[in-house]
């Protein structure tokens, strides 16, 4: 293993047990949320500190742009951290949630890890090295035909300009597909993409690091990543569309009428 990955290997591994025991007092946790809405980012928070420790002991010259503190550094190294990805899901107990790390070198993403705690499933990828799950190789799935396909996305949110798009996007998908799943966690649904248990995936206004690990994995599972036109500027749009190669330029075609100029 790179020696990079495994040091975020580590960060993530630190970062799921501080999530992981935060979970055994979910009641705890309910009743604090509801009183003090501070209590799930102090838990996002002690994870991304862990993260960002961990990493910068091994790299201290390493740039960062993490969710909760930002950037900080300068460096052809940055490490885009989301240390829980799916916090509505964790306040609820619903265990659909991970912590996502990657590294860009001169912008490029060179390692991966996406990091399922409740389930200790730990998802890695290095660029020209393939994708794994634990120890053992992942490939996007063989599906061919969109009809056929399992097909994962997020609901918008944030911004609900675009609400009316989205719904007239998954009434074509319900049609079109033999399902559509919306676990919450758009890390973990990249992974599951990279592991072959969805065939594609699909949302609107992401962030960097909800996705940055996620891309890496699939594309070193053999599948194919882009915004809503195929092309490139998903990491900064996060408009994105992944998917194994077949179903990828499926989805691209059942886009493609929705695509306001904003979307575009
Ligand atoms: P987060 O849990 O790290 O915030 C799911 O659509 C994606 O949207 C997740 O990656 C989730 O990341 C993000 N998201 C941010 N705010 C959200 C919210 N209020 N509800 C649902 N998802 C949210
Ligand atoms: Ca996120
Ligand atoms: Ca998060
Ligand atoms: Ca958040």
């Amino acid at each position: 293993m790179h020696p990079m990955l495994t040091i975020a290997v580590k960060a993530a591994r630190r970062a799921g047990s501080i999530i992981n025991r935060a979970s055994l007092d979910i009641d705890l946790l309910t009743i604090k949320h509801k009183n003090n809405n501070d209590y799930v980012s102090e838990v996002d928070d002690a994870a991304e500190q862990a993260i960002i420790e961990i990493l910068l002991d091994a790299y201290p010259n390493h740039a960062i742009l993490a969710e909760e503190s930002g950037h900080q550094g300068d460096s052809e190294y940055q490490w885009i951290i989301d240390p829980l990805d799916g916090t509505t899901n964790f306040l609820h107990g619903f265990q659909q949630y991970a912590v996502s790390i990657a590294l860009l070198h001169k912008g490029v993403l060179s390692q991966a890890v996406i990091y399922d705690p409740s389930r200790n499933d730990l998802f890695t990828a290095s660029k020209g090295k393939g994708a794994y799950l634990n120890d053992r190789r992942i490939r996007v799935s063989k599906r061919s035909f969109i009809k056929d396909a399992l097909i994962g996305t997020g609901f918008p949110y944030r911004d609900f300009d675009h609400l009316d798009t989205y719904m007239a996007m998954l009434r074509d998908m319900l049609q079109k597909t033999s399902g559509v799943r919306r676990p919450g966690s758009a890390a973990l649904d990249l992974a599951y993409t990279a592991a072959g248990r969805l065939d594609g995936f699909w949302e609107i206004g992401l962030k960097p690091w909800d996705i940055a690990a996620g891309c890496l994995l699939v594309q070193e599972a053999g599948g194919l990543v882009g915004d809503f036109q195929g092309n490139e500027s998903y990491i900064e749009s996060g408009n994105i569309v992944a998917g194994n190669p077949k179903v990828f330029a499926q989805l691209l075609q059942i886009l493609a009428p929705h695509l306001t100029e904003n979307l575009k």
